[in-house]
């Protein structure tokens, strides 16, 4: 087994009182598995790649947000133009933190969720004012620091929870992604979501792509190559079962895919992760 990295909060934040600090990836290259000692809120803002994350692996793109804790491990892989942020934290540092803690998902709660583009746009701002207010060692800093946090925090859990209520096209895409999601074993049919949601076809692909750089059908293959993975580490279902869990009617067909994408055989993934 390869040795994971280790990351420390020595190596980013600006003082060891710091609690906060902003690492953005304009290009966040294949980046190995690691951990670190500080939490860390990843920001998806472009482009698309797959997240091995403890025992899961899940494709990412634009909208997603990853609270990532320390003690995970985690790593980027088939990255494509992947642009995102990180914010990391440092809890036992942060004086707001009982009131952000609220805003936190802990425990069995979902830790990847979806934000609209709306948002995304908001964000942006937030994260350039705490990439300035969190490299300055003065308390008012360290405090306003704080404060900009927990805004971005309330805002990505607000909109969050609007999800599905609001009517904009943009937040349509979100209900195309929880349909995509929910179709991993079964057929996906775009012009039955289409009508049904009274949405255009062509546009609908058009906005998927510009925002994702991916088509429908390859975040789809991604999503059921993931989850065959996933299946295939965590369980000691048969291949050819994995296969049909997954979409794929055909298992040579499914080995064939899931080749190309984790350059090997799922019996050989499987092998790596049996405890010896
Ligand atoms: C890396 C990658 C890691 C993050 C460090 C700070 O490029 O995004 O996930 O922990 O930066
Ligand atoms: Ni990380």
């Amino acid at each position: 087994m390869t040795d994971i990295l280790q990351l420390s909060h020595h190596s980013y934040f600006i003082s060891e009182e710091s609690p906060i600090t902003v690492e953005r990836r304009h290009y966040q290259p294949p980046f190995p598995l690691h951990r670190h000692d500080f939490n860390e809120i990843v920001i998806i803002s472009a482009g698309n790649g797959i997240h091995f994350w403890n025992d899961e692996i899940h494709p990412i793109t634009t909208g997603n947000v990853l609270y990532i804790e320390s003690g995970d491990k985690h790593k980027y892989g088939e990255v494509d133009k992947l642009k995102l942020d990180n914010i990391l934290y440092r809890p036992e540092k942060l004086s707001l933190f009982p009131i952000m803690k609220d805003y936190i998902p802990h425990n069995n709660e979902k830790k990847s969720l979806r934000i609209n583009q709306e948002t995304l746009v908001q964000l942006q701002s937030l994260i350039s004012q705490l990439e300035i207010e969190s490299k300055k060692t003065n308390k008012s800093s360290m405090h306003l620091s704080e404060a900009i946090f927990l805004q971005i925090l309330i805002l990505i859990c607000r909109t969050h929870q609007q999800e599905n209520k609001a009517y904009s096209d943009i937040s349509k895409l979100e209900s195309l992604f929880s349909a995509l999601n929910q179709s991993i074993s079964q057929e996906f049919y775009l012009a039955d979501f289409c009508r049904q949601h009274q949405l255009a076809v062509s546009s609908v692909r058009r906005i998927f792509k510009q925002q994702t750089n991916m088509t429908i059908a390859q975040y789809l293959q991604k999503l059921r190559l993931c989850r065959a993975a996933t299946l295939l580490r965590n369980t000691s279902e048969s291949v050819a079962n994995i296969a049909i869990r997954c979409g794929y009617s055909d298992s040579n067909y499914f080995s064939s895919v899931f080749g190309k994408t984790f350059s090997c055989t799922p019996t050989e993934y499987r092998s790596r992760f049996i405890k010896k």
